[in-house]
C-alpha cells in the first residue's frame, strides 16, 4: 500500500517524516492528515464527528459551540492494569509500575499496531506541554486515528503548526502514538466509538516513547497528559539531576496564586488523586467575609505542575497544560461557581447526560434533576429510575474539555515561560479517618514522607473498585513512570542540594477535607472554607500563626484558625483534627508495608523518620 505523507512545507524536521511515515507503514491508515491546531480545523473535526455520530452537538443558544461524546461503556476511565512502563529492567519500573520486557513489548506492539488505523485517517498532532518555547516546556508528536483526541489535545495542550517552529529541522520531540485499535474493512460501517477489548498504554522511558492501544478515553488517549506530563516527564526530571543539578520534577499538582490583603502573592502547588478536588482547589472562591478582606485566589493549573529550581534556587512551576479535563459529577455552582462558568460554553463533554432541551446534566449539577433525560449511554433516564434501580444519568466518571482561557480566574501569569515560584506544597488523600485536617512538615524530609506515605479511598477516574483505602504516595501512584522509591530519593536529594546552596524551600503541608462523622458524613464542608486553611498555611510561611507540636508535625489550634462567617463549632473541629493514637499505630503498619514493598532504593532517611514518629507516639 502506498500512503501519500502529505508533509506540509514548514515541516522541516526529517526525522519526524521518516517516523510518520514508519508508523503509516505499520498501522496502514487509510490517509494522513496534518493538524495545524486552527478553528478551521476543530469545527471542521467537529462537524465530521457530529455527522459521524460520535459527537452531538449541544443547543447553541443553551451551551454555546459545544458537543457531548458517549464513549464505549467498556471504554470510561483510566486502565491502570494495563498500564506498563517498560524499562530495561524491571527495578528501573519499581513494584508500583507493571512491567514487560521492552523487547516483549515491542514484538506484541508490533502485532498489534499492524494495520490497526486501516480504514481510517492518521492525524499527525504537534503539541507542547508548557508554553511554547519555555525553558521547562517539552514538545511531543501524537499519531492518533482518533478525531476525537484531535479536538481535546487541541484545548488540553498547545497544539498546532507554531510548534514546528519550536521544533525545526532537529528539535527533539517525544514520539506518542495513538490508535483506538479499531481497523476498518472497506464500506465496514463505523462504530459510535472504537475501541477495543484488549487495551495497552505503553511507556519505554529510556527512548521516551509512548504507545497506546485500544481506548480513546481521557488519560489513556490523550497522551500530553499523565503518559508524558507525567511518567515520562517523572523520568525526564530524575534523568536530568546530577551532581551539580538537583534535575526537575513533574508532579500530579494543581498550582493556584493566592494574594493576602497583606498585599503579597503567593503560589501553592497541591497534590491529590484523580478526581479528589484538584479542579475544585485551584478555582476556589474564598468565602465571603474573606474576600471582602482582600483574599484572591487564581488558577495556573489544575492537574499537572512541572517544577524546575532556577538560577535562585527558588522551585517554579509551569503548568504543561492548556486546558481542563475535569469529573464533570458534583460540579456544581457552589461547589465550583468558576468551573460552571468555564463550562458555560465552547466546551466537549464526555458521558454525561443529555437533557430534552439539548443541554447537559450531572449527578449534583443542580439539586432537582431533570424530569427526563438521556443517560450516558444514550438510554431513557428519569429521576424515578434512579431511586429505583440506582441508575446514574451520567457517569461518575464523565468528564468535561474546556480551554483554560475560559476560566474566568485564570491567573495572568499562568502562561508565563518562567513558571511561578512555589511558596508551599500541599499534599491530600481522601480520607474518612486518621489523617487530620491539616499538618505542616516541621521540615522538607518530614514532608516527603508525609506525601510519601499518603493514602486515599479510590476514585471513578480508574477503573477498578471504589472506595478502598490504598497508598497513593504523592498522588503519583499511577503516575510515577520509574521506581517509587527512587521517586523519594529524587524529592529528598532535591531539597538537600537547594538547601545546601542557600535557597529557602517551600514548606510541605498535608491535608485532608474528607474525614467522616458516625453517620459518614462529611463533617468540613470544604470548597470555599478551604480557604480558611489556605491562609492558615500563608501566616506559618509568614510566622505569623500559632499552632501545636504533635507526633508528626504542626496543627493549628481552633484559635489559630479565622472563623469569620463560619459556624464551625470546637467539637467538630476536634472530631477533624483528633489524633487517634490506636488508628495512627494502624497506619504506621500500612506504611511499614509500603516500606517493605519499597524495600528496593528506599531512602534511609525515611526510615528513621518513620522510627522517629513512633517513639513519639509512644
Ligand atoms: O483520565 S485522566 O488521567 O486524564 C484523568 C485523571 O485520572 O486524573
Ligand atoms: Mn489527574
Amino acid at each position: 500500500m502506498n500512503i501519500s505523507l502529505n508533509a506540509p512545507a514548514y515541516v522541516r524536521h526529517e526525522g519526524l517524516k521518516k517516523w510518520v511515515a514508519e508508523i503509516a507503514a505499520k498501522a496502514k491508515p487509510a490517509s494522513i492528515v496534518w493538524c495545524d491546531g486552527s478553528e478551521e480545523e476543530y469545527n471542521r473535526l467537529c462537524a465530521e464527528m457530529v455527522q459521524s455520530g460520535m459527537l452531538h452537538k449541544l443547543n447553541a443558544e443553551k451551551r454555546p459551540n459545544s458537543y457531548l461524546a458517549r464513549s464505549s461503556p467498556d471504554d470510561v476511565a483510566r486502565v491502570e492494569d494495563r498500564t506498563f512502563i517498560c524499562s530495561e529492567n524491571e527495578a528501573d519500573a519499581g513494584p508500583t509500575n507493571n512491567w514487560i520486557a521492552p523487547s516483549e513489548m515491542r514484538t506484541k506492539l508490533d502485532t498489534l499496531f499492524d494495520g490497526a488505523m486501516a480504514g481510517r485517517t492518521m492525524y499527525v498532532i504537534p503539541f507542547s506541554m508548557g508554553p511554547l518555547g519555555s525553558p521547562i516546556a517539552q514538545i511531543g508528536i501524537e499519531l492518533s486515528d482518533s478525531p476525537y483526541v484531535v479536538v481535546n489535545m487541541k484545548m488540553m495542550t498547545r497544539m498546532g503548526k507554531k510548534v514546528f517552529d519550536v521544533l525545526g529541522d532537529k528539535g527533539e520531540f517525544v514520539p506518542c502514538i495513538h490508535t483506538v485499535g479499531a481497523p476498518l474493512a472497506a464500506g465496514q460501517k463505523d462504530s459510535v466509538w472504537p475501541c477495543n477489548e484488549t487495551k495497552y498504554i505503553v511507556h519505554f522511558p529510556e527512548t521516551r516513547e509512548i504507545w497506546s492501544y485500544g481506548s480513546g478515553y481521557g488519560g489513556n488517549a490523550l497522551l500530553g497528559k499523565k503518559c508524558f506530563a507525567l511518567r515520562i516527564a517523572s523520568n525526564m526530571g530524575r534523568s536530568e539531576s546530577s551532581e551539580t543539578s538537583p534535575g526537575w520534577l513533574a508532579e500530579h499538582m494543581l498550582i493556584l496564586g493566592v494574594e493576602a490583603p497583606w498585599g503579597k502573592k503567593y503560589h501553592v502547588a497541591a497534590a491529590f488523586p484523580s478526581a479528589c478536588g484538584k479542579t475544585n482547589f485551584a478555582m476556589l472562591i474564598p468565602p465571603a467575609g474573606m474576600a471582602q478582606q482582600g483574599w484572591k485566589i487564581t488558577t495556573i493549573g489544575d492537574d499537572i505542575a512541572w517544577i524546575k529550581p532556577d538560577a535562585s534556587g527558588n522551585l517554579r512551576a509551569i503548568n504543561p497544560e492548556a486546558g481542563y479535563f475535569g469529573v464533570a459529577p458534583g460540579t456544581n455552582k457552589s461547589s465550583n461557581f468558576n468551573c460552571m462558568a468555564t463550562l458555560s460554553q465552547d466546551t466537549i463533554f464526555t458521558n454525561v447526560a443529555l437533557t430534552d432541551e439539548g443541554d447537559v446534566w450531572w449527578e449534583g449539577m443542580t439539586k432537582v434533576p431533570p424530569a427526563h433525560a438521556i443517560d450516558w449511554q444514550g438510554r431513557d433516564w428519569t429521576p424515578e429510575l434512579a431511586k429505583e434501580k440506582g441508575v446514574k444519568a451520567a457517569h461518575p466518571n464523565a468528564r468535561f474539555t474546556v480551554a483554560a482561557t475560559q476560566n474566568p480566574v485564570l491567573d495572568p501569569e499562568w502562561d508565563n515561560p518562567e513558571g511561578v515560584v512555589i511558596d508551599a506544597f500541599i499534599f491530600g488523600g481522601r480520607r474518612s479517618t486518621t489523617v487530620p485536617l491539616v499538618t505542616e512538615a516541621r521540615d522538607w524530609a518530614e514532608g516527603v514522607y508525609m506525601a510519601a506515605t499518603m493514602g486515599s479511598e479510590t476514585t471513578a477516574a480508574a477503573a477498578g473498585q471504589l472506595g478502598v483505602v490504598r497508598r497513593d504516595p504523592f498522588a503519583m501512584l499511577p503516575f510515577c513512570g520509574y521506581n517509587m522509591a527512587e521517586y523519594f530519593s529524587h524529592w529528598l536529594e532535591l531539597g538537600e542540594h537547594l538547601e545546601g546552596s542557600g535557597a529557602k524551600l517551600p514548606k510541605i503541608f498535608c491535608v485532608n477535607w474528607f474525614r467522616t462523622d458516625e453517620d459518614g458524613k462529611f463533617v468540613w464542608p470544604g470548597f470555599s472554607e478551604n480557604t480558611r486553611v489556605l491562609k492558615w498555611m500563608l501566616e506559618r510561611i509568614e510566622g505569623e500563626a500559632k499552632g501545636s507540636e504533635h507526633v508528626f508535625g504542626i496543627t493549628p489550634g481552633y484559635e489559630d484558625l479565622d472563623w469569620n462567617g463560619m459556624d464551625f463549632s470546637i467539637e467538630k473541629f476536634n472530631t477533624i483534627t483528633s489524633i487517634d493514637a490506636q488508628a495512627w499505630r494502624k497506619e504506621f503498619e500500612l506504611h511499614a508495608e509500603l516500606f517493605e514493598r519499597l524495600a528496593h532504593g528506599l531512602p534511609d532517611a525515611l526510615i528513621k523518620i518513620k522510627a522517629s514518629f513512633e517513639t513519639r507516639l509512644g
